[in-house]
């Protein structure tokens, strides 16, 4: 059957962006084991992106006692009330989203930071989920809430037990933690394109997430080109590395979000520069300093994750760290007391890689470290 001009035009073009989204994203590749010599040497010394093997992190307690299965929709997840009421007068950071009647052109009308108790979050994602699940039908949403950047640091501490530092996270950097933060919300929830200024571990809680990525300066140029158009139109001007409200409404939401999640132009003589990874509970996704990053919750129901951005080490550290290892490999083919002189240097070589080293070499060691949002 032959279709009206239009609508074989208006398929053709689905088509068309259809497939130059799925074949501009690599996928990311997943670590063979979750050792911390393996993530250290594949992951995080080449500053690669890289997956965990599934579900290494199914066994944090955030994932098994925030969330319960929802008794309405099979696959979707929704809140242990009964646990997190307990702290249900803890403050959290909120992102209220609005929408846009249908006839603007932006989807989303007003951006707003606010904070108010979790019960109040908990009480919201309830209410939302019974009448997804009502079969009348549901009322149109006043907006949508996303508790985004919530710093465990500022949740009551038996919350934060629940989110331990994973030893990845100890063992492969400077062995501190920047910041941690919780991000959870409803499907669909939408982070624009953004880079971290430190190194990222990003665990999935509760339901399903997409995340893309890009090299920093494919990202850069994306960014900077998304900033130039909407520049002309009188937009725009926010950071990369700030969650402001620009990026979260109007043009710059509109533009970037097509640019990552439509038919952007930056794949151009770029293959390999954009990566994808899909995220359920329990997996984990390493994102290297200044790579840039967008990422939408997927499916339905709850979805939740943690990041721990960490201090990557200095060079002086890893420098140290490296001759210390060296020495140590020679100290096996000396004899006895070449091997108590070399033992020595190793210990100086050693204490210079510590963190709080009083040698002057490490006073340079005040790291590039940016703050986050
Ligand atoms: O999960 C999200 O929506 C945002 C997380 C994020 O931006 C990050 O980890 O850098």
């Amino acid at each position: 059957m032959l279709r009206s001009g239009r609508s074989f035009i208006s398929h053709y073009k689905i088509a068309r962006q259809l497939y130059s989204t799925i074949s501009r994203f690599s996928h990311v590749e997943t670590l063979r084991d979750g050792s911390a010599d393996t993530f250290r040497q594949q992951a995080f010394a080449p500053a690669k992106p890289a997956l965990l093997p599934r579900d290494h992190f199914r066994e944090l307690s955030a994932l098994k006692k925030w969330f319960e299965p929802s008794p309405n929709i099979l696959t979707a997840c929704q809140l242990n009330a009964s646990y997190l009421s307990s702290y249900g007068e803890t403050l959290v950071p909120l992102e209220l989203t609005r929408d846009n009647p249908s006839n603007s052109t932006d989807d989303v009308s007003s951006f707003e930071q606010l904070h108010a108790p979790l019960s109040f979050f908990i009480e919201w994602t309830r209410h939302h989920q019974r009448s997804a699940s009502a079969s009348t039908p549901p009322t149109a949403p006043a907006g949508r809430l996303y508790l985004a950047q919530a710093r465990v640091s500022d949740l009551p501490s038996p919350l934060g037990a629940d989110l331990p530092t994973p030893a990845l996270v100890t063992l492969a950097g400077k062995g501190d933690v920047y910041d941690t933060n919780v991000w959870i919300g409803l499907a669909p929830t939408y982070t624009p394109l953004h880079r971290d200024p430190n190194p990222n571990l990003f665990v999935q809680l509760a339901g399903r997430k997409t995340v893309r990525l890009f090299t920093p300066d494919v990202g850069a140029d994306v960014f900077r080109r998304v900033q130039a158009r909407i520049g002309a139109a009188g937009g725009g001007g926010g950071s990369a590395s700030m969650r402001g409200a620009e990026m979260m409404q109007g043009a710059e939401r509109r533009v970037l979000e097509a640019e990552v999640w439509g038919s952007g132009e930056w794949e151009e003589g770029r293959a390999g520069a954009g990566l994808e990874a899909h995220l359920e509970a329990g997996d984990g996704l390493f994102i290297p300093k200044g790579w840039w990053h967008s990422i939408k919750g997927v499916g339905e129901g709850v979805t939740g994750s943690v990041n721990w951005w960490f201090r990557a080490l200095d060079t002086k550290r890893k420098q140290a760290l490296t001759r210390a290892t060296a020495c140590v490999a020679g100290l096996l083919t000396l004899g006895a007391h070449s091997a108590a002189t070399r033992l020595r240097d190793c210990a100086s070589i050693a204490a210079m890689s510590q963190p709080n080293s009083k040698n002057p070499e490490q006073s340079e060691a005040a790291s590039n470290d940016e703050p986050h949002t």
